[in-house]
């Protein structure tokens, strides 16, 4: 009895939901069904995930999506899953995912909000068993409701987003969101098919002591960012780079840190994507009093143009990113 007794219990992610939308008397609740379908689908994907050893749903598609990297049959099943999601779910008029070349028209016109989703980040790491996650941003369109989206919709800064978060599959499923009022963590508890808060109020330390950055692409790093990952090393630091953004930053986020993804020989312009990958952590670190840069300015503020654009990143505890910015303009 104690044990059983012992189980948590407490506030379901739809309870805190709904909860959250008594707040604002004007909310009309699309916002929070949205937020569930994307709940939804993260739990369906998170079934696949756990089942990939088993059904024979690792490895390669046999297919590049548009920036030419090989999707692998999980990228696949989960980017079916949260579209389907989000078109059923009516409130969403238009799609942005990573691993697909064009915005998604859902046909419903009378959508009120764009998604631009990451399905599944750091797909390489599904085969050898290290924690991935899904990213996920939310804007409200500005065109006319009733009309079909248009690529306006899509171009928005970050600063526009009204909600963002990402779901973490690691050695447990999490999804940690904000709306602009705080970020809020969930773990999934997998037999009741529920996620708890577990986490309210994330807040990031101002400073700490691990950095991330795939540290193979030391030599072509700009010399301002070799010079900072060698203050790191004289500081002792720890080095913690998993290839997988969600993971890295989620443990950043908790503990303390930076992630960089500066331009590298590989990726001269950076690598992550702003519209599906950076704005989303951005806006959730921001939320929980940290910061994110490219280097020149705050991501948020980068207009788009373009629905897969990259860019540099360097995002954590502000006191470490405002350090790599110091850095970068002094010696410009
Ligand atoms: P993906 O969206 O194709 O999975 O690529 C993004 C991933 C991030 O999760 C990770 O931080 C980064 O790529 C790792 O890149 P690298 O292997 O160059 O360090
Ligand atoms: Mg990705």
């Amino acid at each position: 009895l104690k044990e059983d007794l012992a189980l948590p219990v407490g506030t379901t992610l739809d309870r805190f939901i709904m909860r959250k939308q008594e707040d604002f008397p004007y909310a009309t609740g699309e916002l929070s069904q949205l937020l569930r379908d994307i709940a939804l689908a993260a739990k369906i994907v998170n079934r696949a995930i756990n089942h990939a050893g088993l059904t024979d749903i690792g490895g390669a598609y046999g297919k590049q999506n548009v920036q030419g990297e090989d999707q692998q049959k999980l990228d696949v099943v989960a980017n079916i899953r949260f579209i389907r999601a989000l078109r059923n779910g009516g409130e969403v008029c238009a799609i942005i995912s990573e691993e697909e070349d064009e915005m998604i028209l859902t046909g419903n016109h009378k959508g009120k909000y764009i998604v631009a989703i990451d399905p599944l980040d750091g797909s390489s790491n599904i085969d050898v068993n290290v924690s991935i996650g899904t990213i996920f941003s939310i804007y409200r369109r500005v065109t006319e409701l009733g009309t079909e989206a248009t690529l306006e919709d899509c171009f928005q800064k970050g600063t526009e987003q009204v909600a963002a978060g990402y779901i973490i599959y690691g050695s447990s499923t999490m999804l940690v969101y904000t709306t602009g009022n705080g970020v809020n963590g969930f773990t999934y508890e997998t037999s009741l098919g529920e996620f708890f808060l577990s986490h309210p109020n994330i807040t990031i330390p101002r400073t700490g002591n691990i950095y991330s950055v795939n540290e193979g692409g030391f030599n072509h790093f700009p010399e301002r960012i070799k010079h900072y990952v060698e203050l790191c090393r004289v500081r002792n630091y720890a080095a913690r780079y998993i290839g997988s953004l969600v993971a890295d930053f989620h443990r950043n986020l908790l503990k303390g840190g930076i992630y960089l993804y500066p331009n590298t020989l590989k990726a001269p312009g950076g690598k992550l994507r702003l519209l599906y990958e950076c704005n989303a952590l951005s806006f959730i670190v921001e939320q929980a009093g940290g910061k994110a840069s490219d280097g020149r300015q705050r991501i948020l503020e980068i207009q788009p143009s373009d629905l897969h654009q990259r860019c540099t990143f360097y995002i954590g505890s502000t006191e470490m990113v405002e350090e790599v910015e110091s850095l970068l303009v002094a010696r410009e």
